[in-house]
């Protein structure tokens, strides 16, 4: 039997549809399962007429292989990748790789990297997205760590990663855990985009009294924009139209108002936090899926505190068209916050990420793809060193002639008492950046007052430290 060119070890959703993935685009696969069972019901029922072959040990799955050998582990996060790779690596020889296709935490990923690499083996890891559909017909994959490795795998992945106009939604992303890093962010943005679009539905729906259908053409319509036409758009305009077959009603407004979350968006809110990097629209994100989980508690809230939602009484097309400024000024704050962390990221953990390429990556096959993915490659490729977005002559001319469509928004939201926290946070985000002096200055004299922390003047150079005996 001739050796297999690529193994894949964990068949569940995304491990199973990758490795069909892979063996649709020619090349001769191995798989391995912890539980036999599910191999079994995988060959019995996916893998009919393929070229795969299984294997039932993970002695018997490294032996299948050609080499040098190519392992994508594709199991859940945390604990079993550590599990997985301790008992591939006393089977594997040096110049064989692993690649870690889960959503590991990037600093799992940088010392699995240090470790593997120390000991002769390659190791990827490498961010999937596109879920079950994009693994099994081209998802968008952010490839980091061994940069031989990656070398090898290359042919591979350009195969079977999404394509779009310039190319297949797949590149090295850099040194150890920059590949799970920039997922991360991309998760972290894909929490972004949800809420504002969450908030544009409340606004019309609760504020403005649009039907299921009315929002259906609404955002059917947004959808067909340069500024919006996205994934996410296309399948908010689509759950506006599915009834639900038990009741004859609108599905969506059957559906609990409780979101869940698996950790990726808190992990991009906590290294922001920690790289000292403003994203309060992820992090708005974030907490607004927290919120919605105190479901018994709003519940009973809501009886106890009984301020009146408003009504929208104006002209309606007028007030869709503001909020869909408001949204995309939104959204361009927000893309801003994640592409400025990754900077600062890229810095600090010596990734050298390219934020245009990054951001062509998520052109296809991944849950952010959109047209507006365009303009930020372009405005990193006119100047890779732009601090932030929102600085890029096309983003800031775009805030600048809708930003009083944002504001109204705005205003019309707190009057009408709904919440769009991540449309404030947005609006917030913008102010503030584009101002000269904020209030910090009464901070710092606060600090200096009851701790003595110290501050700068304005009228003398920077880094000298002055204290002041405030209580005489
Ligand atoms: P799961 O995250 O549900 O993991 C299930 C797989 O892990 C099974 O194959 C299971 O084997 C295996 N596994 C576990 Br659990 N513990 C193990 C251990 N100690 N040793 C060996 N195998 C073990 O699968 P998934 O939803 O396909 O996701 C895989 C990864 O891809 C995750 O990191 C996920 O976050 C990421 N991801 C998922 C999506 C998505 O849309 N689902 C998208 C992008 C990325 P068993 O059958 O023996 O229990």
């Amino acid at each position: 039997m001739t050796k297999r060119t690529f193994g894949v070890i964990g068949l569940a959703v995304m491990g199973e549809n990758l490795a069909l993935n892979v063996e649709s685009r020619g090349f001769p696969i191995a798989v391995y399962n912890r539980t036999s069972a599910k191999t079994e019901q995988f060959m019995a029922e996916r893998a009919q007429g393929k070229d795969v072959k299984a294997a039932y040990s993970l002695e018997e799955f490294v032996q299948l292989l050609e080499r040098p050998r190519k392992v994508l582990v594709m199991v859940k996060a945390g604990g079993p990748v550590d599990k997985v790779i301790e008992q591939l690596k006393p089977l594997l020889e040096p110049g064989d790789m692993i690649i870690d296709g889960g959503n590991s935490l990037y600093e799992d990923t940088e010392r699995r990297t240090q470790d593997l690499e120390a000991t002769g083996l390659g190791f990827v890891g490498m961010g999937v997205s596109g879920g079950e559909e994009g693994a099994l017909k081209g998802p968008s994959l952010m490839p980091g760590g061994t940069a031989s490795a990656y070398q090898e795998l290359e042919p591979i992945l350009v195969k079977i990663a999404a394509q779009v106009d310039d190319g297949p939604c797949v590149a090295y992303i850099g040194r150890g855990g920059a590949g799970h890093y920039v997922k991360m962010v991309h998760n972290g943005i894909e929490y972004g985009d949800m809420q504002l679009i969450a908030e544009a539905y409340d606004l019309l729906k609760l504020g403005a009294g649009l039907t299921n259908p009315e929002l259906h053409a609404v955002f059917a319509e947004w959808n067909k924009t340069e500024e919006l036409n996205s994934f996410l758009i296309e399948i908010t305009a689509d759950i506006f139209t599915k009834m639900d077959t038990e009741t004859d009603q609108h599905l969506v407004d059957l559906i609990m108002d409780t979101a869940g979350q698996k950790g990726t968006g808190r992990w991009t809110v906590m290294s922001a936090l920690e790289l000292g990097v403003p994203v309060p629209t992820m992090y708005a994100a974030v907490n607004a899926r927290i919120m919605s989980s105190y479901k018994d508690e709003r519940v009973a809230a809501a009886q106890e505190i009984t301020a009146e939602v408003g009504t929208f009484s104006g002209d309606k097309q007028t007030f869709i068209n503001q909020v869909r400024d408001a949204l995309y000024c939104s959204k361009m704050c927000s893309y801003a916050q994640g592409m400025a962390l990754l900077r600062k990221a890229s810095q600090e953990y010596n990734y050298g990420l390219d934020l245009g390429e990054d951001a062509r990556i998520w052109k296809g096959g991944c849950i952010i793809r959109a047209g507006f993915l365009d303009k930020i490659k372009a405005a990193f490729t006119e100047n890779p060193d732009l601090p932030n977005l929102l600085l890029a002559p096309e983003f800031k001319q775009s805030i600048l002639d809708r930003q009083s469509a944002w504001r109204e928004v705005l205003v019309m939201a707190n009057q009408l008492g709904i919440a769009v926290p991540a449309f404030s946070s947005s609006l917030d985000y913008f102010d503030s950046y584009r101002r000269e002096r904020l209030p910090q200055n009464l901070t710092q004299a606060q600090r200096d007052y009851f701790g003595a922390h110290t501050y700068e003047r304005t009228d003398k150079p920077k880094g000298e430290f002055f204290h002041t005996q405030w209580m005489e």
